[in-house]
């Protein structure tokens, strides 16, 4: 149902797959019970001759059951969808591991960087680099990034790790994923951010940790 979503690659994304199917079936087939309701009721009390139409109070019981087992059954789904979430949101956005590389992704009308610790392992020393548009990555490790912007709102997107995070001017957001598979992936400015935001693609280069370090080792 979901096949419009490349495969994912982060340890994250079957658990975001999950989430996003319940929401489509729950919201799916309330809205096919809603939509075929409509339809009957445009039917059953179409115009008809002699009958005029009434103004109901709407001050009884009955007339009050009517909105009001609706809307029970509208929140047991929506408290579904909020437990369901809750260790996804978990997973994500609090258990943020304290082991792995440490990468500051910046955002700019209309374009990515990426600043890497050197051989130190820590930024903002003087052996970092810059990586203009290309994010390089090892396979089967921890990056931990800070989401940073230099002018307007952006919304770093990669569909195969299932991420999709705004960034913020003036603030610097923290976050991780991980990958199972090599490729080159793209990366996507998710927010109108401006007249070429359509354009403001990176690329995502998943490598082996050989691989990896001849490119960080040739960038320094
Ligand atoms: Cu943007």
């Amino acid at each position: 149902m979901l096949s419009y979503l490349p495969d994912g690659i982060s340890s994250f994304a079957s658990d975001i797959d999950r989430h996003m199917t319940l929401i489509y079936w729950i919201c799916g087939i309330w809205f096919v019970l809603v939509e075929f309701f409509l339809l009957y009721c445009l039917i059953a009390f179409r115009k008809k001759e002699g009958v005029r139409a009434a103004w109901l109070p709407a001050d009884t019981k009955k007339s009050n059951a009517w909105i009001l087992i609706p809307v029970f059954f509208v929140l047991i789904f929506d408290l579904w969808i909020e437990a369901d979430s809750a260790s996804v949101w978990a997973k994500i956005k609090e258990d943020v591991p304290a082991e792995g590389m440490q990468v500051r992704v910046t955002g700019r009308q209309f374009g990515w960087d990426f600043r890497y610790p050197g051989e130190d392992g820590v930024l903002d020393t003087a052996d970092d680099f810059v990586s203009i548009g290309e994010m390089h990555v090892p396979v089967n490790e921890v990056i931990r990034f800070q989401l940073e912007s230099v002018d307007v709102i952006h919304a770093f997107y990669v569909p195969e790790l299932r991420l999709k995070q705004d960034v913020v001017p003036g603030r610097s957001i923290p976050g991780w994923f991980d990958t199972n598979t090599e490729g080159v992936f793209t990366i996507a400015c998710a927010e109108l951010c401006g007249a070429n935001h359509t354009q403001m693609y990176g690329s995502l280069h998943v490598q082996s940790r050989q691989d990896f370090d001849a490119w960080a080792a040739q960038q320094r």
